[in-house]
């Protein structure tokens, strides 16, 4: 057994702005969590800048796995982020294979688009092979393009909840265990957006409900997803991930927010980090 808890984290490593590793390797230590980084790319930042560099990783990931298969390493969890192309997704899969085993969390942001728009650099080959990957998680955390995107249909920005819980059984079906969409508009209070949830072993519905503030943070669905990774590995119920996640996000939005400040640099993880030790604060969860 695990002294401490060990995860497989595959993202990329951007030097500027708080995403993928730079974001997942301070929360889930926060959270007593270690992580072993698999690094698919390193950029000198995020690709929502105008200029960056770029190494591309491919290559290494294989590497990486059978000298982790070598030593023996078994992980409590594997958590996967933004990729780069479908051979990506294949070694992620494979990933999973060779080191799945009963008592462990497979969580796959299905990182794609956002507004309904595909990132730029992916295309449909990506979303074709992203619908594979799925069916081995336990835990998915896609946005609402994303889900939209899974499950072949066309982006609505306000979906009623009887559509909203049939799109997330559809996916359930799927696999998953736990089905997460985030950035859900209210179409009655644009002041307000949500996230929703299904949990297959229970069979019920969750939404927890956050205040819009008019700014875009890049990573904070890395950090909403590092949260219920951690909060998951530590033993949290759903609904409690959920809370603890939406409200992280919120405190870290609103620290930075009060700021002149150039926003391509992610929420000012530092200044809420500490917080993640805290007990819940508001249980702010309800039944949908
Ligand atoms: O999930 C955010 C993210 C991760 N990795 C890279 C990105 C972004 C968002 O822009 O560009 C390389």
């Amino acid at each position: 057994m695990n002294k401490v808890k060990k995860v497989a984290a595959i993202h990329d490593l951007s030097g500027c702005g708080r995403v993928s590793l730079n974001a997942v390797i301070p929360i889930l230590s926060s959270m007593g969590i270690q992580t072993y980084p698999l690094p698919t790319a390193i950029l000198s930042s995020h690709t929502q800048y105008e200029e960056f560099s770029f190494l591309d990783l491919t290559d290494q990931m294989p590497l990486f796995m059978e000298h982790w298969k070598k030593l023996g390493v078994e992980f409590d969890g594997i958590y996967s982020g933004y990729l780069g192309s479908p051979r990506q997704i294949a070694i992620v899969e494979e990933f999973i294979q060779t080191f799945r085993n009963p008592n462990q969390l497979v969580v796959v942001d299905p990182v794609l688009g956002d507004n309904g728009h595909l990132y730029k650099a992916l295309d449909n080959n990506m979303v074709v092979e992203m619908r594979e990957l799925v069916k081995s998680a336990d835990v998915i955390t896609p946005n609402l393009t994303e889900m939209c995107l899974l499950l072949d249909k066309p982006y609505k920005n306000f979906l009623s909840v009887e559509e909203l819980k049939e799109d997330l059984l559809r996916l359930s079906e799927q696999g998953p265990e736990h089905i997460i969409v985030t950035s859900i508009q209210d179409k009655d209070d644009l002041k307000k957006t949500f996230v929703v949830a299904y949990s297959k072993k229970t069979n019920r519905f969750w939404k927890v409900w956050t205040n819009y503030l008019p700014a875009h943070y890049p990573g904070t669905g890395d950090t909403f997803t590092s949260i219920i990774t951690g909060a998951l590995l530590q033993g949290d119920s759903l609904p409690i991930a959920l809370d603890r996640a939406v409200q992280f996000i919120q405190m870290g939005m609103r620290a930075t927010f009060g700021y002149e400040y150039d926003s391509r640099e992610g929420i000012l993880l530092e200044r809420v980090l500490k917080s993640l030790d805290a007990p819940v604060q508001i249980n702010s969860y309800e039944l949908l």
